[in-house]
């Protein structure tokens, strides 16, 4: 299927609230001049830059328990929300770069709003599936996926019933079936045993070792989708990458995948003529040194680009 001139929107969400590290909220930037928007322009997409997002900073945001920014995160989100369902809605592919993995709070829920059907590929080291209460860290890029499922309980240690419903505005738009992992080898007990429990598609290191990516992007997809008709959104953590191509990014993972693994994957969802969105996330220019910030710069440019058909003949 040719897929000449579809037109796409680049959203750039500059946010690092949803953990610790600072320089986060600085890939957007480094992507775009590396080239990004050029990149995709020569390819058979047509891309605008919407620009870049803005986050307000939040006064006396203190933690509500042991949850870190909590108001700053459910405000940024929330606008990352009402950006990506307007792109989703007017333009054939929406792009998100961000920016921490938090920010697929609002880019899921911005997606499945224009298209309720799409099934979510979820690429990570990490599952992002804790609870609020279940998360050690409180940093909040570890519970995306709990919102956007409604696993979430109101925020305990609340001072008031609308601090404590302060992600009450996520839609739960994500049924299990529609959520599969590839990539996982640092998951969580409470989130081992939600997979289990809730049979969500999880393909870990063990598998992509065992059966090869290729096979295991074919067994993912036939699982959430088995008449291949519905839209793929693509959640990209760069962690998922083996940090020997993708070292700038916050809290990396040996044994990951390898740079062609990654690009085969986007490739074959490419193939699919499905996608309509993918978040780029967690690359953290500021992290190691300057030339692997660039390598992981560029290993993230290689993603768009192979999940955009560059490499399709
Ligand atoms: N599971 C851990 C937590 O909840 C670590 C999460 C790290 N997350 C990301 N995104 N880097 O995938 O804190
Ligand atoms: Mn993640
Ligand atoms: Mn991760
Ligand atoms: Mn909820």
């Amino acid at each position: 299927i040719s897929q000449k001139s579809r037109s796409l929107t680049v959203i750039s969400a500059p946010f690092s609230g949803g953990q610790g590290k600072p320089g986060v909220d600085d890939g957007p930037q480094h992507l775009l001049d590396m080239g990004l928007v050029e990149q995709i322009g020569r390819l058979d997409w047509t891309p605008k830059f919407a620009g870049h997002l803005q986050f307000p900073a939040v006064k006396n945001d203190t933690n509500i328990g042991h949850v870190k920014n909590p108001r700053y995160v459910s405000q940024s989100t929330k606008n990352i929300y009402e950006a990506v369902k307007k792109a989703s809605t007017s333009s054939d592919f929406t792009l998100t770069i961000g920016g921490d993995h938090s920010i697929a709070i609002g880019t899921v829920a911005g997606v499945q709003a224009a298209h309720p059907d799409a099934i979510v590929l979820w690429i990570d080291a990490h599952a992002d599936l804790n609870t609020p209460a279940a998360s050690s860290s409180g940093n909040l890029h570890g519970c995306p996926v709990a919102f956007l499922l409604g696993a979430d309980e109101p925020l305990a240690n609340a001072a008031s019933k609308e601090e404590a419903d302060l992600f009450g505005w996520v839609p739960h738009c994500l049924d299990d079936s529609q959520l599969g992992y590839i990539g996982l080898r640092d998951v969580d007990a409470f989130e081992k045993q939600y997979i289990r429990e809730h049979k969500i598609a999880a393909f870990s290191m063990h598998h992509v070792d065992k059966y090869g990516i290729a096979s295991v992007v074919e067994q993912a997809i036939n699982k959430l989708d088995p008449e291949h008709k519905r839209p793929i959104h693509l959640s990209f953590d760069v962690d998922a990458i083996d940090p020997v191509y993708a070292p700038s990014t916050g809290t990396p993972v040996r044994g990951g995948l390898t740079w062609r693994e990654a690009c085969y994957l986007c490739e074959a969802v490419a193939e699919t003529g499905r996608l309509v969105a993918m978040d780029l996330v967690e690359c953290n220019p500021h992290l190691e040194d300057a030339k692997a910030a660039r390598e992981t710069i560029a290993m993230g440019l290689s993603l768009v680009r192979c999940a955009l058909g560059e490499t399709l003949l």
